[in-house]
């Protein structure tokens, strides 16, 4: 009886106290007991899944606030990653691997007849971001953690995530990700106490009164609500936060002005139901007024929310504004939250009081900035009219860094109006928001050395030929903790027998692998390692969609958001020329192979939509017909998230990378594959050229354009693909097939058609697609041969030790932010 008090009392003695799985057992019983009000007997899987987590997240409490003082007393410098997007994935498993709780908590489980992989199943997998950008910045927020810097991650707790994608006749449908539907997330703290207010819209008067003073008036105020969700260090007792602002009004003191329809409390909920959607949804659709609008007011709110807040403890803490630059960095990730220059200018300006030359003298040493595409789209541009509407304080700060910042092109490059126009933060009738953020930075980093190149060379060349010394590439980086020991744990414990766990701490050494490339056993076991990661995904393939995979043929994986760069079309392209080998001579010698797809198309982009309806209808002609023999299978994946990424990686063969060179900034998805032995296809782009160098020639199959080349044909005009098409019969009939009758609709894939052929190939999918074929057959050959096979796939592994987010970010440290050193251990104080 003493026992189970010490273990389920308020206070925080068991998190010391437990020493064994039985305690564990006895604490979780009690945990369910208290969240529930029932007995382990009838509560539901997700409510053990809740009593779990909230039982977990003790232990993370205490961790918290004993590094958050830690912090406060050693003065560490803070990181405060902002970033629109952040994709955690499920915290369950990583938080009980970082605690060091796994084994425990396993066996404690078993205790009670319960399998822990149920619960963790029981997870929502948050969805608050597109794809590689918000994962990078969750692998980012791990590696902090476990590095032992304090950093932490500022975004918005979108109510609503990413849609959920369902597939009905071939047609991605979307519906709303209703992550929160209990009303909160079971990891999250909620801190009203620390709400901030961000101002909208009104107008700025000017006083001079010696200085001069703006005075914002009829602004719309919103309430920032910040809920923390702490992230673990991998077994370092460091907890650092992800902190996701909510907009929320508190209506307990609005009056009610009952009009004659007596509907006054319902206008009052009414409007605050209006407000509160500033963070319902995660990039809303911005082609139209509203969702541009929406969409700068997200950007600004999670800005001035996360800043003020920095500040705010910054001066509680008595330390001085002028040191800022010394005692915290500001990371913009990619171009959505470049406000932050402007912001941090109106708070030291307005609200601190300081003078303009030591304001922006702070904020470029304090702010640093990522970028993460060329892609013209995602380089923000905003119309002033909306921009000033919106925030018209924070345009008249633009405006004056605009005119300074031209001043000085103007002294560097007299008369060259052009170049100084290209440069101009407002231009054109827009507020170019990359500008802003270059300006506003002390350094500016590409993600990958060709990415950089590109940056440097073409898209903003003239800034860094400006200030050539604020450039600089990281390439980016996965954290392996999550990508090996979690999703792979066979593997992960494989690698441990030999060559000992110090791996884990440094991937490096991971390299030792190459030792056991030649030896017999060590092959065998790592192919058995693999066959039941694919025996895992077919049992998942056949349980949600009825459809049998060949376990023993070459898994090939294509899995990211669909858009015409990354060319998922070209590798439906190669299934049907496989196909129409097939169809051609039924007894054709073709190495067995799955094909896998995932990705989510943007709700507004119909030609990537309809590369999921090509998928879908190629499925269904090929998997079942007879005259295949399971020769070919076809599967999409649909709602692709973290927890599918998890499942899909380890249990492949072959990772399908293979975007337009120039256009695929890094890439992640491509590391995360080779770190669990999978074998890159890919074109020499992004990351794909890191690993091609790490790996060698032996180990990766690489084809199609360079990027130099890309760029040049678009100098030129582009090509003609109609040339291809009359030159290769393999082009022509696969393009045939796309209107001929081949797929039930005739006219359904004449954008495709027309794409390639009548608008130029933009994507020069028809320009590689020979090459492509050329290195399938080669690749599809050499995986017969499963000694060589083996192999590539340590090669891979072995060599995968750089891609580690570790040492991205210990990179970042150095490079970009300036941190000292690493914080000592906690436990050692
Ligand atoms: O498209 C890039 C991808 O190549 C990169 O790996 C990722 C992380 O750096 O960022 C993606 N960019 C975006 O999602 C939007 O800029």
């Amino acid at each position: 009886m003493q026992r189970e008090s010490q273990i389920t009392g308020t206070n925080f003695d068991f998190v010391d106290a437990m020493s064994g799985e039985e305690d564990f057992a006895i604490a979780f019983t009690a945990n369910v007991m208290k969240l529930h009000g029932k007995s382990l007997d009838s509560a539901s899987n997700r409510e053990k899944y809740l009593a779990l987590a909230d039982l977990v997240r003790t232990f993370l409490s205490k961790r918290l606030a004993d590094t958050e003082a830690a912090y406060r007393q050693e003065q560490k410098k803070q990181v405060y990653y902002l970033s629109l997007e952040f994709l955690p994935g499920r915290l369950l498993a990583a938080n009980l691997l970082n605690l060091g709780l796994q084994q425990v908590c396993e066996q404690g489980l078993r205790r009670l007849n319960i399998n822990l992989a149920e619960l963790i199943d029981q997870e929502e997998d948050p969805a608050l971001g597109n794809g590689g950008l918000g994962r990078l910045a969750a692998c980012y927020l791990d590696s902090m953690a476990s590095l032992g810097l304090a950093g932490h991650g500022c975004g918005i707790r979108y109510r609503y995530g990413l849609f959920e994608q369902r597939v009905t006749d071939g047609y991605q449908r979307e519906f709303p990700d209703n992550w929160l539907k209990e009303g909160r997330n079971e990891w999250e703290y909620r801190r009203p106490e620390e709400t901030m207010n961000v101002r909208f819209g009104g107008r700025v008067r000017t006083i001079a009164n010696g200085k001069l003073h703006f005075i914002h008036e009829n602004y719309q105020q919103i309430s920032a609500v910040p809920y923390d969700i702490p992230i673990a260090g991998y077994q370092n007792e460091i907890v650092n936060t992800l902190r996701l602002w909510s907009a929320e009004v508190d209506v307990t003191y609005q009056a009610c002005t009952f009009d004659r329809h007596g509907k006054g409390c319902i206008n009052v909920i009414a409007d605050k139901h209006a407000t509160e959607s500033l963070t319902d949804t995660l990039y809303p659709d911005d082609s139209v007024y509203e969702g541009k609008l929406l969409r700068l007011k997200q950007q600004y709110f999670l800005v001035s929310a996360s800043l003020q807040s920095i500040l705010r403890k910054h001066v509680v803490n008595k330390a001085d504004l002028r040191l800022l630059p010394e005692k915290l960095s500001i990371h913009i990730n990619d171009t959505h939250p470049s406000l932050a220059v402007a912001e941090l200018m109106r708070l030291l300006l307005d609200e601190y009081g300081l003078g303009w030359a030591e304001s922006w003298d702070i904020t470029t040493r304090t702010i640093s900035y990522t970028n993460h595409t060329v892609l013209p789209e995602a380089l923000e541009k905003w119309p002033i009219d909306l921009f000033q509407t919106l925030l018209p304080r924070i345009y008249m700060i633009v405006q004056e860094i605009n005119e300074r910042f031209c001043r000085e092109l103007w002294d560097m490059y007299p008369g060259d109006w052009q170049k100084i126009k290209a440069m101009a933060i407002i231009a054109d009738g827009t507020v170019h928001m990359a500008a802003l953020a270059i300006a506003g930075s002390h350094r500016v980093n590409g993600v990958s050395a060709i990415h950089t190149q590109i940056l440097k060379q073409k898209t903003m060349s003239d800034f860094y030929q400006l200030t050539p010394q604020k450039f600089l590439n990281i390439t980016n980086g996965v954290t392996h903790r999550r990508w090996m020991l979690l999703a792979n744990p066979d593997l992960a414990q494989l690698i441990c027998e030999a060559i000992g766990d110090r791996w884990i701490a440094n991937p490096d050494e991971l390299q030792h692998l190459l030792n056991f490339a030649h030896d017999n056993s060590f092959c065998c076991a790592m192919a058995k390692v693999k066959f039941a990661n694919k025996l895992r995904l077919a049992k998942y393939i056949q349980a949600k969609y009825g459809i049998a995979i060949d376990t023993c043929s070459l898994i090939d994986s294509h899995i990211k958001r669909i858009h015409a760069y990354k060319r998922q079309s070209m590798n439906v392209l190669h299934i049907m020329d496989l196909y129409n080998r097939i169809l051609d001579n039924p007894h054709a010698d073709i190495v067995p192979r799955t094909f896998i797809f995932a990705g989510k198309a943007a709700p507004g982009y119909y030609k990537a939509k309809q590369t999921i309806k090509l998928i879908h209808a190629l499925a269904e002609k090929i998997n079942h017909d007879p005259l295949v023999k399971n020769r070919i299978k076809v599967v999409f994946l649909q709602n692709y998230n973290v927890s599918h990424a998890e499942l899909i990686i380890p249990g492949s063969d072959v990772s399908e990378q293979i975007p337009t060179a120039s256009m695929e900034a890094c890439g992640t998805g491509n590391m995360k594959f080779m770190m669990n032995g999978a074998v890159t296809i890919g074109t020499l782009d992004g990351a794909n050229i890191a690993i091609w160098e790490a790996v060698g020639d032996d180990n990766i199959f690489t084809f199609g354009l360079t990027a130099d080349q890309v760029l040049a044909y678009y100098r030129n005009g582009g090509y003609n693909p109609w040339d291809i098409y009359h030159q290769d019969l393999r082009v022509k009939t696969v393009m045939e097939q796309l209107v001929n009758g081949f797929f039930p609709y005739p006219e359904e894939f004449r954008a495709h058609y027309d794409a390639f052929l009548n608008q130029g190939d933009h994507y020069f999918v028809l320009k590689d697609f020979a090459q492509y074929v050329e290195v399938q057959n080669k690749l599809a050959n050499e995986f017969i041969n499963t000694e060589l096979w083996q192999k590539k796939c340590i090669a891979n592994v072995a060599h995968s030790g750089i891609f580690a987010g570790d040492r991205a970010f210990a990179e970042y440290a150095l490079s970009v932010w300036d941190l000292a050193e690493r914080p000592p251990c906690l436990r050692q104080h």
